[in-house]
């Protein structure tokens, strides 16, 4: 039975204020029993506070698209958060740590959107509705104390969503296979663009399924963050950068 509407608020608003207060929260699970149908409304009611307060959405991020990732959760189905505006930062752009609980970063590749999508048409072909490609990182930061949560619990929680990063845009490629590089300024990780589903263009295909499933939204100009190349490192003050073969570099300076 799905929870109550007062109850779906609630929870998003705990959310809501961990984020805006930095303050780590428990698991939505110690208190109630959270169907992963309910945890995309407790999400969508998220983002409605922040459009509330003036965000914009931008686009939509997937996670536990690595193997690893998904072993580590137990899981076998990839995860959809969405990104605002305020989330965005452009590359060798400051980000500010004091905003964030416990941060850590992971190297992406990043789509854009060149039409919007009708989720009820029958197209599979999604990368051909993507005009650019470019390197990306994105900087999660669960709410949940110590990064401690269920796969209902991080689908709530906007799917640790925080800011993310885009260096510069290319005209639509194919993006199997490339060697990504991430660099922090204490640790440093390598892999493949194919520790995303196999391939990200996959990660498009899954990221359809997903959006039909749950009425998430699709729209030309939309920013796609394919999921994490490698592991997360820590994000720590100084200099971080990822490198993705033949698309270039993006750099962030945390502060
Ligand atoms: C969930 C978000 C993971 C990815 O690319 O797998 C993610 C988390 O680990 O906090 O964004």
């Amino acid at each position: 039975m799905s929870l109550s509407n007062d109850t779906l608020d609630t929870l998003a608003q705990r959310l809501d204020e961990a984020a805006l207060t930095c303050t780590d929260t428990p698991s939505l699970a110690d208190d109630v029993d959270l169907s992963v149908e309910d945890a995309y409304k407790v999400q969508q009611r998220l983002i409605n506070r922040k459009i509330r307060r003036g965000e914009e959405p931008v686009g939509v991020k997937l996670g536990f698209t690595s193997r690893a990732k998904m072993i580590q959760m137990g899981v076998s189905d990839v995860i959809v958060g969405r990104l605002t505006d305020v989330m965005r930062y452009t590359d060798a752009a400051n980000v500010n740590l004091s905003s964030f609980i416990h941060p850590k970063v992971e190297p992406e590749v990043a789509f854009r959107l060149g039409v919007s999508i009708d989720l009820d048409s029958p197209l599979t072909c999604i990368e051909s509705y993507v005009e650019a490609v470019a390197p990306a990182m994105e900087i999660i930061d669960s709410r949940y104390r110590a990064f401690q949560f269920t796969y209902a619990d991080v689908v709530a929680d906007n799917t640790s969503a925080a800011a993310f990063v885009l260096g510069a845009w290319k005209p639509y490629q194919d993006l199997a296979n490339r060697a990504v590089r991430l660099e922090t300024p204490r640790y440093s990780a390598t892999g493949s663009t194919a520790a995303i589903l196999g391939d990200p263009t996959r990660a498009l295909h899954a990221l359809l399924t997903m959006c039909r499933r749950y009425r998430i939204r699709l729209l030309a100009g939309d920013v796609v963050l394919a999921g994490a190349a490698t592991e997360a490192l820590p994000f720590t003050e100084g200099v971080t950068q990822c490198d993705v073969a033949g698309l270039g570099r993006v750099t962030v300076r945390g502060v």
